[in-house]
Order: C-alpha cells, then sequence, then structure tokens
C-alpha cells in the first residue's frame, strides 16, 4: 500500500501547517532526552531547544513513539513524560517495528528519527552528536545504524561531530564509503563534540546557511539518495580542555569493556561515565552545543526553504 505508514504517524497541527506551506521545521530526536541526559536537565534541554529553533525562524518537530504512535511535535506533557518515563526504549531503525507494534513507548534516535522526519517530509533534524564506529569495532561489529541510515535517507543532520568514544577516524571512513558528505559549518576540522577539533579533516567546508543548504539541494537534486553531515563545532567558550577527556574517555571504555556493556546500552553508559568523571562539566558542554546546534540548524531550514 502506498504511504501505509501514515496509519501510525500523528504529525501535531503546527507541524503539518509549516509543512503544507512549506515554511522551514526542523527535527529534533528523543533519545537524547530519555537516555542522553538526567532528569531533570533533559527536559529543560529539550524544552529550550524548541524554543531556540523558533527565536530562529522555524518550526520544532520533537520525534518520539508514545505508546506505539509515532509523535511529530511532543507536546510540553510529553516531552516531560519522556524525561522521565522509566520505559522509554531507546529505538533505532532495527526496533522500530516492534515497539510499534507492541504499543510501546520509543526514544528516537538518530537512524529512526532520520526515517520519520523522512516520512513526514522534513529535510533538516538537528542533533548534538551522530553515533558511529565504535573503538574496538574490527572485534565487535559495533557500528552505529546511524551511519547506515546517513547512507540511504534523505535528512540532513547538524551535530557537533561524534564523541570521541567513538573510532572517529574509521566513523569519517564508513561515511566515505556509503556516500555520506561530510560537511564543516565553519571549520576545516571534524568537530569532536566536547572539542571543536578531532584531528580528522571535514570533506568541504562551508561558511553559511545558503551554501550548506545549495549542496544539500544539490545532492537530492542530482538523484543521489541519502543524508549529509553538518557538523558544527561547539563554540570556543564552552569546549572542554582535550587534556582533561583523553584520560577520562578511555577510563570509560575500559569500564564499559570491564563490566561487559554492550549493543544499545554501550553509548548511554560511556556518557554517563563521561559526566560522572567530569564532575558534570561534560552535561554543560553537551546542553550548550545542542543549542548551537539548534540555532544554525534553524537557520539551515530557513536557507533551504527560500532556495
Ligand atoms: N551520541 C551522543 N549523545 C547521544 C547519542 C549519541 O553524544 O544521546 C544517542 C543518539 O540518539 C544516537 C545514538 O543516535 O545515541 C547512537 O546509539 P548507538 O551507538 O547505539 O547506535
Ligand atoms: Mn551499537
Amino acid at each position: 500500500m502506498i504511504d501505509s505508514f501514515k496509519q501510525f504517524i500523528e504529525v501535531n497541527g503546527e507541524v503539518a501547517a509549516a509543512l503544507a506551506l512549506g515554511q522551514p521545521v526542523v527535527a529534533l530526536e528523543s533519545t537524547i532526552i530519555s537516555h542522553g541526559m538526567p532528569y531533570p536537565q533533559n527536559v529543560e534541554t529539550a524544552l529550550r531547544v524548541e524554543q531556540i529553533v523558533r527565536e530562529h525562524g522555524a518550526v520544532p518537530a520533537t520525534i518520539a513513539i508514545i505508546k506505539g504512535k509515532i509523535k511529530v511535535g511532543l507536546s510540553e506533557a510529553e516531552v516531560s513524560y519522556l524525561g522521565q518515563a522509566e520505559n522509554v526504549i531507546k529505538t533505532s531503525r532495527r526496533d522500530l517495528p516492534l515497539i510499534i507494534a507492541k504499543g510501546l513507548d520509543g526514544a528516537t534516535t538518530v537512524a529512526s528519527t532520520m526515517i520519520i522526519a523522512d516520512m513526514a517530509g522534513i529535510r533538516v533534524f538537528v542533533t548534538g552528536g551522530i553515533g558511529g564506529v565504535h573503538r574496538g569495532a574490527p572485534e565487535t561489529f559495533d557500528v552505529s545504524a546511524d551511519l547506515t541510515e546517513l547512507a540511504r535517507t534523505d535528512v540532513a543532520v547538524i551535530c557537533a561531530g561524534c564523541k570521541s568514544i567513538l573510532d572517529i577516524g574509521l566513523t569519517l571512513e564508513y561515511l566515505e564509503t556509503h556516500g555520506v558528505p561530510v560537511i564543516g559549518y565553519q571549520t576545516d576540522d571534524f568537530p569532536a563534540f566536547y572539542t571543536r577539533a578531532s584531528g580528522f579533516g571535514v570533506d568541504y567546508r562551508l561558511d553559511t546557511p545558503r551554501d550548506v543548504a545549495k549542496a544539500i539541494r544539490t545532492k537530492w537534486d542530482l538523484g543521489l539518495r541519502g543524508g549529509l553531515v553538518v557538523a558544527n563545532p561547539i563554540l570556543r567558550e564552552h569546549e572542554l580542555p582535550l587534556d582533561l577527556l583523553a584520560g577520562i574517555v578511555e577510563a570509560a571504555v575500559q569500564e564499559a569493556h570491564k563490566q561487559g556493556i554492550r549493543g544499545k546500552e554501550i553509548t548511554p553508559f560511556l556518557l554517563a561515565q563521561v559526566k560522572e568523571m567530569t564532575g558534570g562539566r561534560s552535561l554543560v558542554a553537551n546542553i550548550e552545543l545542542i543549542y548551537h546546534n539548534a540555532r544554525v540548524g534553524a537557520h539551515l531550514a530557513s536557507a533551504l526553504a527560500s532556495l
């Protein structure tokens, strides 16, 4: 059946109206709320991000699954619920059919948020950091489904790069193999989430929302399916010192290994460890970089809408 997915989706009125009029809309994920940050900062941040998107001229559409229904655009009560409920399941492409068929609550990752944004016709998506190739992946095969999604689904993802809990070099290799452009927004260096630079270069640097929008539009006009990574470094004043992070990330990865943490639990585990070991400084940086991505994402959505 054509568009049979529509029976599972509820797009809220404001988002639906903006999409119908071709106005800028920015998708937002929800794993960041349920598994990426502690309560109450998760809820405060999610609501503030929506506000920032609005202040910069776009309509926010936070995406999640509530009792088996895909929601595009959440109410404040729904954001607050997701930030506190116990049984919200981290939902990637693999999990989507089960969470929906069973009528469960699901928080969407970068991968599943892209899938749902695409179903709804939203082309710009703001997050903190993307998943990637994990350290040790040559042994464990742990490559985030975010990367395969970027290879196939037509959504541009604005992020602060990815964390050094991952193997950043292999992540960039994987993206190259799958034809995903990695654009540095006002940077030549691929950002490493808490820090502005990872030591790895980006494929292309672009300095204005309009230039980025043109590159995105051109990719899809050429019939080249799939996403793009728009890597926007954390602002200098919020960056964490590299020497603080290096040892901590190493220790967090060791601890995960020691405790036998595997699969989808690894990313949330490492995030919590890093927060603990930085005495909460990583959380402040995490929040600030998302706010910055929200500003850039809203500008990009506007530029794309006015091309
Ligand atoms: N990286 C972060 N914060 C996050 C995530 C990744 O710095 O919250 C979340 C995102 O939702 C991302 C997911 O899509 O983790 C990736 O998980 P995995 O590695 O299991 O694919
Ligand atoms: Mn994984």
